[in-house]
């Protein structure tokens, strides 16, 4: 797991070094430019201002060089400018860069469908069209599956993230920063209660859970006027949330037999990152529809819609589209991508990285009891803060260990509905050393906050940054 050979020559050396204070001088300069100059509205989690990434770590423009735990949010999972990326890419934009798929097609397009056709899990007959991002995926796959059932309803769960357009804010369950005060948002949207482990009243198995979840819809629905249920597999930004085994197979049962289009939201899981190909294929679960993007193309902008040919094709001549959609660009760093995923074994890698993170943070969690759980798949892997001896969500103590882990040279993300969930999405290039060091910067950060006695309560934040 060490070897990054193929990112030697263009990556930067896989160490971390910390030359200057994080953020430094020029950070810092910059980050002026940006207040002066971007809309307030857009936030920023760590503003090291980036000159070059690559393997394991970012550098900055003064020099430091940080360990990446978030692979810009699970999209850089072969890792920054990795080299079948950038070679595919370089070759593409030399020939050309845009003609419009719907104008005057080319190879790319179709080797990545053919690609997705492929990897993704079924052995049925399937179709891929091609979009820029997760939301746009997320809203192609809705429209697809209202127009092959000839229905309207949608079901989205609790915790869910789907985007920010306007359909996925509404398919989004969290309101605040993604939906507060930008409503109305899109009708027809139904949301359903999740199996959450760590947050259920009193045991409860997966099955019974998504009898649960049925029900509602059901009762205040009906699968006859249900058109698509969407679900991730594992909940990304609503906290890494994994459900009680079985609960993901009988909601895709119940989908089937109603003739509802089961939707899995593979935008965050895919690609290698939970140690599968796909989050799906953990409990053999075939979705009707997948949507895909982030790890599917190295850091460019692409989103598919891949699935059943029937459904795929109910939709009329024309009706998918865009003017970027699959652009020649992105698809060459797709094959790319995919390439390396599977030339390097990235999907037994992010296992590993599981094999390596876990263990050690549930070590942690036997000694400080802020952490309520620590839970994941593969290289998507979190732990749940909470106040001392109960499950009551602490996001100021996830808030100032990330801080402290920033300040040392380690990107590290949070997520979750109560914002009290530290996540961890390292490239699945990682090496080794860089991922223990990472781990024990996040042991300091978790000691210097509550200090290591099983005991103690954690200290109070004075200021939060
Ligand atoms: N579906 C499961 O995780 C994107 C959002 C970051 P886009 N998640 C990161 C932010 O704060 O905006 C995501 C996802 C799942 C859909 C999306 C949306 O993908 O490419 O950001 O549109």
């Amino acid at each position: 797991m060490t070897d990054i050979s193929t990112a030697e020559g263009s990556s930067p050396l896989q160490e971390r070094r910390l030359r200057t204070e994080v953020p430094g001088p020029r950070s810092r300069e910059l980050l002026t430019r940006r207040t002066a100059a971007v809309a307030a509205g857009v936030g920023v989690t760590l503003p090291v201002f980036v000159a070059e990434a690559g393997g394991g770590v970012i550098v900055d423009v003064d020099g430091n060089s940080l360990i990446d735990f978030g692979s810009g949010i699970a999209v850089v999972s072969v890792g920054n400018s990795a080299p079948r990326v950038v070679a595919g890419v370089r070759e593409q934009v030399g020939r050309f860069t845009h003609t419009c798929f719907m104008v005057t097609p080319y190879e790319g397009y179709v080797a990545v469908c053919e690609a997705l056709n492929r990897l993704t899990p079924g052995t049925h007959d399937k179709r891929s069209a091609l979009f820029n991002s997760g939301s746009e995926a997320v809203e192609n796959a809705v429209k697809i599956a209202r127009a092959a059932t000839r229905r309207q309803a949608v079901i989205a769960f609790d915790h869910g993230y789907h985007g920010r357009t306007n359909l996925t804010m509404a398919l989004t369950a969290k309101s605040k920063p993604y939906k507060h005060s930008f409503g109305p948002f899109a009708p027809e949207i139904y949301r359903a209660p999740l199996s959450y482990p760590f947050r259920e009243p009193a045991p409860i198995s997966g099955a019974e859970a998504a009898e649960r979840a049925i029900s509602v819809i059901d009762k205040q629905v009906g699968a006859e006027n249900t058109a698509a249920l969407v679900i991730e597999p594992i909940q990304g930004e609503g906290g890494f949330i994994v459900p009680a085994e079985g609960f993901l197979p009988r909601l895709a049962d119940y989908c089937r037999e109603a003739g509802i289009v089961f939707i899995a939201d593979e935008i965050q899981t895919g690609f290698a990152r939970t140690g599968a190909m796909f989050a799906c294929d953990h409990e053999g679960v075939v979705p009707d529809l997948i949507t895909t993007a982030k790890g599917i193309a190295g850091g460019f902008p692409l989103g598919a819609v891949t699935g059943r040919t029937e459904l795929m094709d109910a939709v009329h001549v024309g009706g998918l589209g865009g003017t970027y959609g699959g652009n020649p660009v992105a698809c060459a760093a797709a094959l790319g991508a995919i390439a390396t995923i599977e030339e390097e074994d990235l999907v037994g890698r992010a296992r590993n990285i599981g094999e390596v993170m876990l263990p050690a943070l549930r070590e942690l969690q036997a000694r400080h009891r802020i952490v309520g759980d620590v839970r994941g798949r593969g290289a998507m892997i979190a732990m749940e803060l909470v106040t001392p001896g109960t499950r009551e969500p602490n996001p100021d103590a996830a808030q100032a260990i990330a801080k402290a882990c920033h300040a040392q040279g380690l990107v590290a993300l949070t997520a979750g509905t109560y914002g009290n969930v530290l996540r961890f999405l390292p490239p699945l290039v990682m090496p080794e050393h860089l991922l223990k060091e990472g781990l024990g910067i996040l042991e300091d950060a978790f000691a210097g906050f509550g200090g290591a006695q099983p005991q103690a309560p954690s200290r109070p934040i004075a200021t939060p940054a």
